[in-house]
């Protein structure tokens, strides 16, 4: 737990094959160049940092040997970089400190989150996004697996499929995952979050009670309303969750997100708790937009990433 671990592991994914757009690999070292190791030891932490995986072994043995499989674009060389992030960060976890991943798209997210299912198998994942992330290998249309990594972790219909089916399993329940921030979501993962009566707080939630009463609620249904709120949380932070305005250099931008105080308010109240054992931050962009718009993005995970280590206004 947060509480106990003194020290953060920073784990940096350059890697865009989830999605389409060349420039998101770029994230994690502008999120380092910006002086976010530097940041987080400030706030009392121990920080590790062995540089950033830049998947070049991976990425290089599927050159133009990874074929669409069904849908799915880049399967082979998607599936071996998750399938090492998850070993990464279950390895942190299990040593007792707190993996705080760089993105890179959210197709790590099927890394990042199990590889904490596999160290604390009872935690729950709040997944701030405009996106869901729920398509399976039938339903993406798009072929994008930075659109799939729930469905996987969830084993849902259709993801039992080569090559994930070597090593990924199904280690996230529907009620172990809860949504904020959502805004942007296909026909078919609308079915699967009703069927699955998966807990979503959309902006119109946001909107309708603010985002102290939302991060309450989604605390209470993650830790089954007992009243304690004890379960370890794995954050996942989609930074197309912020408002474009706040966030704009991401490679699928929505209007009408979080702005930058609900962001850093999801984060600081996730610090709270002392429950928070993964920290992820995804999908900037800084090759996306102008100059000014990148740095913002990189300033906005840096800061946001900060709140979820124990920064405080005051
Ligand atoms: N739902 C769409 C798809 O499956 C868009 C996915 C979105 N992009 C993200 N993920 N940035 O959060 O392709
Ligand atoms: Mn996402
Ligand atoms: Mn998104
Ligand atoms: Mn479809």
């Amino acid at each position: 737990f947060l509480k106990t671990s003194a020290s953060v592991q920073i784990l940096g994914c350059d890697f865009s094959g989830g999605q389409g757009k060349a420039g998101v690999d770029q994230g994690p070292s502008q999120l380092i160049q910006a002086g976010l190791q530097k940041q987080i030891a400030q706030l009392g932490w121990n920080v590790g940092y062995e540089g950033n995986e830049r998947y070049e072994r991976i990425v290089q043995e599927f050159a133009g040997k990874d074929a669409d499989i069904g849908q799915m674009k880049n399967p082979r060389t998607v599936n071996a970089v998750a399938r090492s992030v998850a070993d990464r960060v279950e390895a942190i976890s299990k040593a007792g400190d707190l993996p705080l991943t760089l993105g890179g798209d959210h197709s790590l997210g099927l890394g990042t989150v199990t590889g904490t299912l596999r160290s604390h198998p009872s935690a729950g994942v709040i997944w701030v996004d405009a996106h869901a992330d729920i398509n399976t290998p039938l339903t993406t249309d798009s072929g994008n697996l930075h659109g799939c990594p729930v469905s996987f972790l969830m084993g849902l219909e259709g993801c039992d499929v080569a090559p994930f089916n070597e090593w990924v399993q199904p280690l996230l329940k529907p009620e172990g995952i809860v949504y904020i921030g959502l805004r942007d979501i296909d026909v078919e993962e609308r079915k699967i979050l009703k069927e699955n009566n998966i807990k979503c707080f959309s902006m119109h939630h946001v909107d309708k009670y603010g985002i102290g009463r939302v991060v309450d609620m989604a605390l209470d249904h993650l830790n089954g309303n007992s009243g304690r709120r004890d379960r370890p949380i794995h954050l996942s932070f989609d930074v197309d969750g912020l408002d474009p305005s706040v966030a704009p250099s991401t490679g699928t931008p929505v209007r009408g997100g979080l702005t930058f105080r609900e962001g850093h308010y999801i984060c600081e109240t996730l610090h709270e708790t002392g429950c928070l054992v993964a920290v992820d931050i995804m999908e900037v962009n800084p090759s996306l937009m102008e100059q000014r718009d990148a740095e913002a993005t990189v300033a906005v995970g840096c800061s946001l990433a900060r709140s979820a280590l124990g920064e405080t206004l005051l």
